[in-house]
């Protein structure tokens, strides 16, 4: 365990504005006195006292629930004291002065969780989950989060990292033994340990890009020649007039961003501006400008096409002509398909749809389309919360595990193994915080809000 906190900070939990309650939290070893200097009196752990809230010359700032928790029973691991006031932010504002006055300092975004954290109450997977459970804007996203909160994420990390260890262990004593190396390496059993162990590492994988897709969203962007249909697409998904459509070509000059909620999906949706090449007008060139500048944002192009002039095979003229990066995954929507005559659907070649931004027809199945692109598929009662990071780590043991069997394959070398499966590890035990740097905390800690 680390070393204990000598000070203590305090912060208002509830947010800003009005409310019924608002509520100050404090944690560290001198939360018990400051609850005596505030209400006279001492406050008894794990129970609600009605109090007055006293400042330094015993003048009443508000009356209402202080309760404490001493350590190691609370959500930091040290002493907590919670003072329930009325929610208004110069009654609250009064509150926290009288803290401060008594001895706390002022919390720094997400130090409550960082000190849950250091303390062992909270592995940095689900102190993460706590701060993605208060953002979570959907039903599915907030239930991910509370399973990771409740530590079903980490303990499949936890799991694997066994795996792994148990794994790189075995390879290790292998090297020390030199005279037994060759048996170990022909028996093939060690790779295949390998190989299953790349699998599980996958299959976990898959289900934390689904949660990723789900606590931040999928960003797609919108692209393609003037008139194609793209504000028009915009405006059918968002179900909404959000951008202008005119049958003038280059209608959209800036970039536009909209966020929605896609049957439980959250989609980020970027329309630009119709990319053409010989555009003498300053203000569309720079919209074009900006449109490109979304590529490298993006997680996904729609690249819109006007039926009657384009088909299913023209991707890669259309990637060419419009300068659109060639790695970045693409769809093909020919649009205005109630203007071409032809069916609506997916495309015979190619997986690209033919739909109708104007009537409809062939959205549903673009949305379907994109859950599938997001990850998010089927059963979202088991999905987990987690994130970017979260994914890039796994993406990286995957990768370590695999370089590590290609290695022994090819060369017969347990030692290049080994490092491999070393590397594995760090990354891995990164998702819990098994193995952390003070900058991945920082960097963790910092996005968190105050109070949390
Ligand atoms: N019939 C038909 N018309 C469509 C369809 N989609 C778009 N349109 C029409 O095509 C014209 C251009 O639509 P927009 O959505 O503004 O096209 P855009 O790609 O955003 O155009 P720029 O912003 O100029 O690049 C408008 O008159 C739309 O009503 C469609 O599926 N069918
Ligand atoms: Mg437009």
């Amino acid at each position: 365990m680390a070393d204990r906190h000598t000070d203590t900070i305090a912060a208002v939990a509830t947010p800003a504005g009005r409310g019924g309650v608002g509520i100050i939290r404090l944690s560290g070893p001198n939360a018990g006195a400051i609850a005596r200097q505030l209400t006279g009196r001492p406050v008894p752990a794990r129970r609600a006292s009605y109090r007055a809230f006293l400042d330094a010359g015993h003048q009443v700032l508000d009356r209402g629930i202080a309760l404490y928790f001493p350590a190691p029973n609370s959500f930091t691991g040290e002493d907590v004291l919670e003072l329930q006031g009325h929610g208004g932010p110069a009654v609250l504002d009064r509150i926290m002065a009288a803290v401060l006055a008594a001895g706390a300092r002022p919390a720094r975004a997400g130090e409550f969780s960082e000190r849950a954290f250091i303390n062992g109450k909270l592995d940095l997977a689900q102190a993460e989950a706590v701060a993605d459970l208060i953002a979570a804007d959907s039903h599915a996203a907030a239930g991910a989060a509370m399973r990771s909160l409740d530590g079903a994420f980490s303990r499949e990390v936890d799991a694997l990292l066994d795996q792994l260890v148990e794994l790189r262990v075995y390879v290790e004593a292998a090297l020390d033994f030199p005279d037994e190396e060759i048996d170990f390496l022909a028996e093939g059993a060690v790779a295949d340990r390998a190989v299953a162990l790349g699998k599980s590492i996958t299959g976990l994988l898959s289900r934390a890009r689904s949660g990723a897709a789900l606590q931040d969203g999928f960003r797609v962007v919108i692209a393609g020649k003037p008139n194609a249909g793209k504000s028009s697409l915009l405006n059918r998904l968002a179900r909404r007039d959000v951008a202008i459509v005119t049958d003038i070509p280059g209608t959209t000059r800036d970039v536009l961003e909209q966020s929605i909620n896609l049957d439980g999906l959250p989609l980020q949706l970027i329309d630009t501006a119709g990319l053409r090449r010989d555009s003498e007008d300053l203000i569309e060139q720079e919209g074009m400008r900006r449109a490109h500048e979304q590529f490298g944002r993006a997680q996904h192009l729609l690249l819109v096409a006007d039926d009657r002039e384009a088909g299913p095979a023209d991707v890669a003229a259309l990637r060419s002509e419009l300068s659109l990066p060639g790695d970045l995954p693409t769809t093909l929507l020919l649009n205005k398909c109630d203007l071409s005559g032809h069916a609506a659907g997916p495309l015979r070649a190619g997986d690209g749809l033919r739909l109708s931004a104007l009537t409809g027809d062939g959205v549903d199945q673009l949305v379907m389309r994109l859950h599938r692109l997001a990850g998010l598929e089927g059963d979202m009662a088991s999905t987990l919360g987690a994130r970017r990071r979260h994914v890039d780590a796994l993406q990286r043991t995957a990768r370590h595990v695999a370089q590590g069997v290609l290695v022994l394959k090819e060369t017969g070398a347990g030692e290049l193994l080994a490092q491999e499966l070393g590397d594995a590890q760090q990354a891995l035990g990164e998702i819990t915080g098994r193995f952390h740097s003070e900058d991945l905390l920082g960097a963790i800690f910092s996005s968190f809000c105050i109070g949390k």
